[in-house]
């Protein structure tokens, strides 16, 4: 029996390409050297599971070779191939505290900040995971980028995307006309386009929040919670919870179902007061994924996150994410006006 012919993820960059008649092809390049990229991340997550039977687990492995860690090796893996794919000048990732050059000469004109492989912590146990990526064109004329090239807000990113590794590995992306999700076929090695211009429903009857921080939210946050708890059959409340822990797997599933997820600031760690996920490469690529879907996103206090302006590379941000009417509500309570 032969297999549909589906349209691949190159093949659908490559014909939006040419729907842009200055497109210089830069993009699409990144894009698919990217997804390249993931790929190899996505070969190396399926097999951690493996990784005590293959004795592979410790420090060392059969070899005597040092095992990295998968989130490490998720980083080398995206760093390595973007450093000389010629489409950007500088790059920033979750597991670097410093800006990552490219290397001389192959100096591009956009801009990569990355999470390579969020909800690290769920590895172990099994549970979906995700890479997370923002690409911004860089303010800079040319030669090597500068930290000002990646501390740009979320509204003037050209694309945004991520690759979750579950059940099946999917990839969504957007580039400003739509969000478009891409299955991986294993047997083949090709994303397939499978979710073609994603909207996420406008009202949902799920949230999302890790409710074991209650106790540290402001009283507002509260207030929210417990009415979405509360029944009241015309506004299709209570709602259920749904919570992995896994930004990725959590904002996908609200993405695809409908949902509110809700990481907002509070007080259970000093260190931490503007909330726990990052602007830059977390927060801002879903927020931009979420708008083109039709949702919406904001830190709560009054902001969306596409124009909170990022100081730092690893700036925390509080985050409500997902569909309109639900974060349109749950802003109503966070700013008291409810
Ligand atoms: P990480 O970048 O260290 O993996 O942390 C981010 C993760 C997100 O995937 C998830 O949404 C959040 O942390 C869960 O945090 P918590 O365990 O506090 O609920
Ligand atoms: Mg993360």
């Amino acid at each position: 029996m032969s297999r549909p012919l589906g349209i691949t993820v190159s093949r659908h960059i490559l014909d939006n390409q040419h729907l842009h008649p200055t497109a210089t092809g830069d993009l699409s390049g990144l894009l698919i050297e990217l997804i390249v990229a993931a790929k190899t991340i996505n070969a190396e997550v399926n097999m951690a599971g493996l990784a005590d039977i293959l004795g592979m687990s410790g420090k060392t492995n059969i070899q005597g070779e040092m095992v990295q860690k998968l989130d490490d090796l998720a980083n080398n893996t995206i760093k390595r191939r973007m450093a000389r794919c010629g489409y950007i000048c500088i790059m920033t990732s979750e597991e670097e505290e410093g800006v990552i050059p490219v290397v001389p000469g192959y100096e591009g004109k956009y801009t990569l900040a990355f999470d390579p492989l969020d909800g690290s912590s769920n590895i172990d146990v099994n549970v979906s995971i995700g890479t997370i990526f923002s690409i911004h064109r860089r303010r800079t004329q040319d030669g090597p980028g500068a930290i000002s090239d990646l501390l740009l807000p979320g509204r003037e990113q050209v694309a945004a995307g991520y690759i979750i590794y579950g059940s099946s590995t999917m990839l969504v992306f957007a580039t400003g006309q739509g969000v478009q999700g891409f299955t991986l076929d294993p047997s083949v090695g090709e994303f397939y386009l499978s979710h073609p211009d994603i909207r996420i429903p406008e009202k949902s009857k799920y949230f999302s929040v890790n409710e074991g921080n209650t106790l540290y939210w402001e009283e507002n946050m509260r207030r929210y919670v417990d009415y979405l708890k509360e029944e009241d059959k015309a506004t299709d409340r209570p709602y259920s919870g749904r919570y992995i822990g896994s930004l990725v797997a959590d904002f996908h599933r609200n993405l695809i179902s409908g949902g509110i997820f809700l990481y907002p600031k509070d007080r259970k760690d000093p260190g931490k007061p503007g909330g726990k996920l990052r602007l830059l490469y977390e927060a801002a690529p879903l927020a931009f994924i979420v708008e083109e879907a039709g949702g919406r996103a904001i830190t709560g206090d009054g902001r969306e996150i596409r124009d909170v302006a990022p100081e730092s590379l690893h700036q925390r941000v509080p985050l409500i994410i997902g569909s309109r009417h639900d974060v349109d509500m749950a802003e109503a309570f966070l700013l008291g006006r409810r």
